[in-house]
């Protein structure tokens, strides 16, 4: 029996329907992100959380009776660079990919693993855009930015009670894509009287924004809004206290990180910040806080356990297809029912998740606390 079923696998192989690793008794998971370079926190974060999800897989017997190994790919948060990474990692033989992070790096990326057949949940990339191409393969387990901006806008509006809104972003996918998505949901209150008075972006890796700054404070907004991540978030915090702008800011997921209160040091405090709740208080996600911390301690890692459902969910697709064919692993992941560390998992048409809540998060004291839940 077991002849014949060796006798399969080298058939198989040789008609290309298994990768060589597959041949060599091990199922390869890609996993990418900005690995090096001013975001690799973020890219360590959701390798450690995909790591920990394959361990205890392995130590289990790994997936369809072969050990899991999971290939890293750097692709810098750039996305000539994620669509290299993928095609590496396509010619390598993964099965399935946890991942990109960024939102600029998924979106191309996207095409070559569609291309490929090839099953991608990303942990991270907030933009609509990456589910709304109609790609079969693709599915995240995180939120969209339409339903983080409208939150924003909501907070803005109903609790803040502001008048005259500042946004600035980083003109990338994700940190325009937010503060687009801010500003149009921020329109449903004009008739109470709140206008956008200041608009503009800012380059990804400078280091400098006083002069923006300054005009922004000419305009005397009660909210700057930032689409972007966390270096560029913690400076502009910084260097707008620097030159008197005293309006709170706001922001995303891709500054509610300790690097952000790093950077922008007291500055930091009284940032507003979208992001899910505090997995904390979650009961299903306690498994997974102890062994993450017990290995990597307590710094905050927002990802990593969207990293951790993405790979699970992966995983068990794989074992459910009882196959590591691309088609039979996507109808998996499309029927899937999963109650994850960070939730309830099951994807729509899209590939989104149908349930993403998103609250607001406020910094104080040097670390972040939750701070208001929208009414549904
Ligand atoms: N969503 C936070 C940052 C990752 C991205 O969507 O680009």
């Amino acid at each position: 029996m077991l002849h014949m079923a060796r006798l399969f696998v080298l058939f198989a192989f040789l008609l290309g329907m298994v990768s060589d690793a597959y041949a060599a008794g091990e199922i390869l998971i890609g996993l990418a992100g900005p690995m090096t370079g001013d975001q690799s926190k973020l890219g360590g974060d959701i390798e450690r959380g995909a790591r920990l999800a394959i361990e205890e897989w392995n130590a289990k017997g790994g997936v369809l009776k072969k050990k899991i190994r999971l290939l890293v790919g750097d692709d810098q948060h750039d996305p000539k660079q994620a669509v290299s990474v993928a095609n590496k990692m396509v010619n390598q033989g993964i099965i399935g990919m946890v991942g990109h992070f960024n939102s600029s790096a998924s979106i191309p990326a996207s095409s070559v693993y569609h291309r490929a057949g090839i099953p991608m949940i990303t942990p991270a990339s907030t933009n609509p855009k990456l589910t709304d191409q109609g790609f079969k393969n693709v599915f995240r387990v995180c939120g969209r930015d339409d339903q983080q901006g409208r939150v924003a806008a909501d907070f803005a509006a109903k609790k803040l009670r502001v008048k005259k809104v500042a946004i600035l972003h980083d003109k990338t996918t994700y940190g325009q894509g937010l503060a687009d998505e801010f500003k149009k949901n921020l329109s449903r209150y004009a008739s109470s009287g709140i206008s956008v008075v200041y608009e503009g972006g800012l380059t990804q890796g400078e280091r400098d924004f006083r002069g923006i700054l300054i005009a922004v404070k000419a305009k005397a907004p009660e909210l700057l809004y930032f689409g972007g991540i966390f270096p560029e978030g913690g400076l502009l915090a910084r260097q707008a206290k620097e030159v008197g702008l005293t309006a709170p800011m706001m922001s995303g997921d891709g500054v509610i990180d300790p690097k952000f209160i790093e950077i922008a040091g007291a500055a930091a405090e009284g940032t507003y910040l979208t992001f899910t709740p505090d997995p904390e208080v979650l009961p299903q996600a306690k498994r997974f806080l102890t062994q993450y911390k017990a290995k990597h301690g307590n710094e905050l890692a927002p990802y990593a356990i969207y990293a951790y459902d993405a790979t699970n969910v992966l995983l068990t697709a794989i074992a459910g297809a009882r196959q590591t064919k691309g088609d039979a692993v996507v109808g998996a992941l499309r029927n899937l029912k999963y109650d994850g560390a960070s939730g309830h998992i099951e994807f729509d048409q899209k590939g989104d998740v149908k349930e993403s809540p998103y609250i607001v998060w406020i910094t104080k004291g040097g670390k972040f606390e939750t701070f208001w839940t929208p009414t549904p």
